[in-house]
C-alpha cells in the first residue's frame, strides 16, 4: 500500500454559494454522496447554538447497505495485504494527525464543546494509538505448539473477520473511532463507520486522514446520521462484528440482536465511577484529582467520577476545599484560553442533569454548590451548567447509583476503608476506581477488591492510556477490552493449522506417543 489512494478528498465537503453553512457527505464506495433522500441534519456548536458547524447527510438502511456492499470488495483486497503492509498505512495515518493535531483539536473543540487541552489529548490519544498499532502489524503472533503425533506440526494464527460495523459516541469524537478502527485495520477488516450524530465532523475528517495515508477507499465507508444508520449496522447479515461505546439501554437493545444473530460484539457502557479518600491521604492530590475527574469533559467520560467517597476524618476538609476550588472553574467555549470546562453536548443532556439534580434535592442529599444553568458572559448561548457538588448522598439512592453524564458529583461519607470499598461496588457498572492513600497494604487490597475495569491508585478515575487494556465489568462492558493488545484478539478470528507429513494416517488421541495399547 504504497501510494496514497487516489480518492477526491476535498469533496468531504461541498460548498453552496446561496449558503454560509457547508454541506458534508457520507463516504460510500470510494465517493462522497449525500444521502439519497437528500436529507441532512446540522451539527451544532453546544457553546454557542447559533454556530452551524455544517449539514450532514441524514442516512438510513439504504446507506448502510451500500456501505457493506462496498465494504466486502474492500475486504477481499485489504484481507490479502500482508498485516505488515497494513500498518505501515497506519504509521502514516500517525503521521498526519501529528501535523493536523491542531487543526482537529480546534475543529472538535467547535463541534462538541471540550476545551483545546483536552481537545489535543484526545487527538494524541489517537495518534498514540495509531502508532501502537502500526508496530501491531508485524506483531500479529500464533503459536506453534508440539504436537501429540510425530511428523506433524500443529500451529494457531488469525484471521481476519470481516466487515466490522463501528458505532461511536460524542466524547472521545477521535480517540474513540481510532481505538476500534486501527486495531480491526491492522488485523485486516474493512470498516463501515457511524460517528455520533454530534461529532460528523471530525469523523469526516478522520475518514479524509485514513484516505490520504493511503487505505484503499473500499476498506472504509462513512454513514452519517442517527439511530436508524446504527440500526441498520447492527442488523445487517453482512456485519459479522459490531463495536459500540454508549449508553447501556443501547447497548443492551444492541446485544439482542447480535445475540439473536450470533455476531461478534464489543460493548464499551455505563459507568458510576467512585474516587476513595482515605484519612491518611495526600489532600492536595485528591482534591486536584477529582476536580479532573468529575469536571473534565464536563463530565461526560465513561470514566467520569461520578462518587467522591470520603473517609470520615476528611470529609468535611475536603468538601470545603474541593467546593471553593470548584468555584473558580471559568466556564467558556473551549477555544478560548483560560477555560477549564465547556457546555453539555445538547440541549437533552442538560435536561437530565437537572433531572438529576432534582431527584437529588427530593432524595435528601445536600446541594453544596451549582445546581444551575450557567449563565452570563455569554454562556447564555450554549449548553453550560454549573459544576454541581451534592454532599451526604445516600448509597443505593437514585443519585447514587445512575449514571448522569455530567458535571454532577456526589460525596459519600464513610467510616472505614471496608465500607468504603463496599459503596465503590454497590452499583451495576464497573468501570474505573480511584483511592487516594498512603499505604500501600490498602492499595494493593483495592486493586484486588474493588470491581472495576481499572483501578487508579492516587490518580483520578480517567486517563486510561492507549497501550493498555480499558474496559469494565458488570453492566459496562460484555467482556471485551480495547487498546493494547487483547483488542487485536477482538478484531481477528483464530484459526488452527495441522499439517502431518508423515506420509501415513495418523489418529489423534489414539496413535499418540504411549503406543497403541492394543
Ligand atoms: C470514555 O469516556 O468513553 O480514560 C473514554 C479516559 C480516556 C478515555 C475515556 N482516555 O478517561
Amino acid at each position: 500500500m504504497a501510494s496514497p489512494a487516489k480518492v477526491d478528498r476535498p469533496r468531504a465537503v461541498k460548498k453552496t454559494p446561496s449558503a454560509a453553512v457547508p454541506t458534508f457527505q457520507n463516504f460510500i464506495a470510494g465517493r462522497w454522496v449525500p444521502a439519497a433522500s437528500g436529507a441532512t441534519f446540522d451539527d451544532v456548536n453546544p457553546a454557542d447554538t447559533s454556530d452551524i458547524v455544517g449539514r450532514f447527510p441524514q442516512s438510513g438502511a439504504a446507506e448502510v447497505d451500500a456501505a457493506v456492499r462496498a465494504a466486502r470488495r474492500g475486504f477481499d483486497q485489504w484481507s490479502r495485504t500482508p498485516a505488515p503492509a497494513r500498518g505501515d498505512v497506519l504509521r502514516r495515518v500517525g503521521d498526519i494527525l501529528v501535523a493536523r493535531k491542531e487543526e482537529i483539536a480546534n475543529l472538535m473543540t467547535r463541534e462538541m464543546g471540550k476545551p483545546l487541552t483536552e481537545t489535543r489529548g484526545d487527538v494524541q490519544e489517537g495518534i498514540d494509538t495509531a502508532y501502537y498499532a502500526a508496530t501491531m502489524g508485524r506483531q500479529l503472533f500464533g503459536r506453534t505448539v508440539p504436537s501429540e503425533l510425530r511428523a506433524k506440526w500443529a500451529m494457531s494464527y488469525r484471521r481476519p473477520v470481516g466487515v466490522c460495523g463501528i458505532i461511536t459516541p460524542f466524547n472521545f469524537p477521535l480517540a474513540i473511532p481510532t481505538w476500534k478502527m486501527f486495531p480491526a485495520l491492522v488485523c485486516g477488516n474493512a470498516c463501515v463507520f457511524k460517528p455520533a450524530e454530534d461529532v460528523p465532523h471530525t469523523a469526516t475528517v478522520f475518514v479524509e486522514v485514513l484516505l490520504e495515508a493511503g487505505l484503499p477507499p473500499d476498506v472504509v465507508q462513512l454513514v452519517h446520521g442517527h439511530g436508524e444508520v446504527g440500526a441498520a449496522i447492527v442488523a445487517h447479515p453482512e456485519i459479522p462484528l459490531v463495536s459500540f461505546t454508549g449508553s447501556t439501554e443501547t447497548g443492551r437493545l444492541i446485544g439482542e440482536v447480535c445475540g439473536r444473530m450470533h455476531k461478534r460484539l464489543s460493548l464499551e457502557m455505563g459507568g458510576k465511577n467512585a474516587q476513595i479518600v482515605l484519612d491518611d491521604a495526600d489532600l492536595d492530590l485528591a482534591v486536584e484529582g477529582v476536580l479532573w475527574g468529575a469536571f473534565g469533559t464536563t463530565g461526560q467520560r465513561c470514566t467520569a467520577t461520578s462518587r467522591l467517597v470520603l473517609q470520615r476524618g476528611i470529609h468535611d476538609t475536603l468538601v470545603k476545599r474541593l467546593v471553593e476550588r470548584v468555584q473558580s472553574l471559568r466556564l467558556g467555549d473551549g477555544r478560548r484560553n483560560g477555560t477549564d470546562v465547556g457546555p453539555l453536548i445538547h440541549a437533552d443532556s442538560r435536561s437530565k442533569v437537572e433531572e438529576y439534580v432534582e431527584i437529588g434535592r427530593k432524595e435528601g442529599a445536600r446541594l453544596v454548590t451549582g445546581g444551575k444553568r450557567a449563565t452570563g458572559g455569554g454562556l447564555d448561548k450554549g449548553f453550560f451548567f454549573q459544576p454541581t457538588i451534592f454532599d451526604g448522598v445516600r448509597p443505593g439512592s437514585r443519585l447514587e447509583q445512575e449514571e448522569i453524564f455530567g458535571p454532577v458529583l456526589s460525596v459519600i461519607r464513610v467510616d472505614t476503608v471496608d465500607e468504603a470499598f463496599a459503596v465503590n461496588n454497590d452499583v451495576r457498572y464497573g468501570l474505573s476506581s480511584a483511592v487516594y492513600t498512603r499505604d500501600v497494604s490498602v492499595a494493593f487490597r483495592a486493586l484486588a477488591e474493588l470491581d472495576n475495569g481499572i483501578t487508579y491508585i492516587n490518580a483520578p478515575t480517567i486517563g486510561a492510556e492507549a497501550h493498555l487494556p480499558f474496559g469494565g465489568v458488570k453492566q459496562t462492558g460484555n467482556g471485551h477490552r480495547e487498546g493494547g493488545w487483547e483488542v487485536y484478539d477482538f478484531y481477528s478470528e483464530t484459526k488452527v493449522g495441522y499439517v502431518d507429513y508423515s506420509g501415513m494416517l495418523q489418529r489423534a488421541q489414539i496413535d499418540n506417543y504411549l503406543g497403541t495399547p492394543d
